[in-house]
């Protein structure tokens, strides 16, 4: 068959054309998906098992909650962030903080406070190292924002996300704080480790298949929003990590691998109240004023809540 034939058949199936109420966006969107999916399948010349292998391999991934794993392992978060980027270019933005893919395992309803917070449950506390990582957040002029909302997610030793690892305490890991009167946050917490997909999983089958890892460097999770701010969703990856520029999601970005540096002096140690050397990483937050121009910031997609 021809793509021409394909576009024939494929518009008769999907859009009626007695006059019902229709939505005209899913309409257009179908079409165009089906058609090239059904090009895909004359192309490819794919045979009927593997067309049900496929399809059962999608029921099984949303069965187990793993689509929004698949989505940024297969580049199309990572995607979505590249038309973001491109979109906020043609209004002219630029210089705030880069972007990168907010990925599964945020939840919302994180205890907040003002200024500080301690992310971490001391559970780890034997084997982790203390991090401690402050910053400001600053608006497109470079005047703080005092009262900006700065979420923060991130695994533990073992890479994992507390309320998806149910063995992990309530919200650790995940606070919300709040920037004070200069605009400053900053929080205590360990050092994360890299996530891997979980093995035998849907995506990590896949992935096997394309003969990839699913393995993503250490990184830290953010939010960050503001009044009258475009809502900026990004990470910074801890520097020296062997996936750094091999991350299975795609998210590692010039300028958000900011330095760590090792605190090794006593006197400053003891300040922390701590008995170990600590790392520590300084990092601003640089928010885009609201555009009109631009497509919205925020993300509508369903996320946890606990
Ligand atoms: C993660 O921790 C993550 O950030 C992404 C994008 C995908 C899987 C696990
Ligand atoms: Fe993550």
């Amino acid at each position: 068959m021809t793509h021409n034939d394909i576009d024939k058949l494929v518009q008769n199936w999907i859009i009626d054309t007695a006059t019902r109420p229709a939505n005209p966006r899913v309409q257009a969107v179908v079409l165009r998906l089906v058609g090239d999916l059904c090009k895909a399948i004359e192309d490819l010349d794919i045979q009927p098992s593997e067309f049900w292998k496929g399809l059962e391999y999608l029921t099984n991934a949303g069965k187990n909650n793993e689509l929004g794993l698949l989505a940024p392992g297969l580049g199309l978060e990572r995607f979505l962030d590249i038309r973001a980027d491109e979109a906020e270019a043609r209004a002219g933005l630029q210089g705030g903080t880069p972007r990168t893919i907010e990925g599964p395992l945020y939840v919302a309803g994180a205890p907040a406070s003002t200024g500080f917070a301690r992310l971490d449950d001391g559970s780890e506390s034997a084997e982790a190292e203390v991090l401690f990582m402050q910053g400001t957040v600053y608006d497109e002029a470079g005047q703080p924002l005092p009262g900006a909302k700065v979420e923060v997610w991130h695994a533990n030793l073992m890479g994992n996300y507390s309320f998806f690892d149910a063995s992990q305490s309530h919200f650790n890991l995940r606070r919300t704080i709040i920037a004070d009167e200069q605009g400053r946050y900053q929080f205590r917490s360990i050092l994360p480790k890299g996530y891997g997909c979980p093995p035998g999983g849907s995506t990590q089958c896949l992935l096997d298949q394309l003969g990839r890892h699913g393995q993503r460097p250490a990184h830290i999770h953010f939010f960050v929003s503001a009044g009258g701010h475009r809502k900026l969703t990004t990470q910074i990856n801890i520097d020296g990590d062997e996936y750094l520029w091999d991350d299975f999601a795609f998210a590692s970005r010039e300028g958000l691998v900011p330095a760590v540096s090792k605190v090794t002096d006593p006197a400053a140690i003891a300040q922390k109240d701590l008995r170990q050397p600590y790392s520590s990483i300084d990092f601003d937050f640089r928010l885009y004023g609201e555009r009109p121009a631009a497509p919205e910031a925020e993300v509508a997609r369903v996320r946890a809540a606990a």
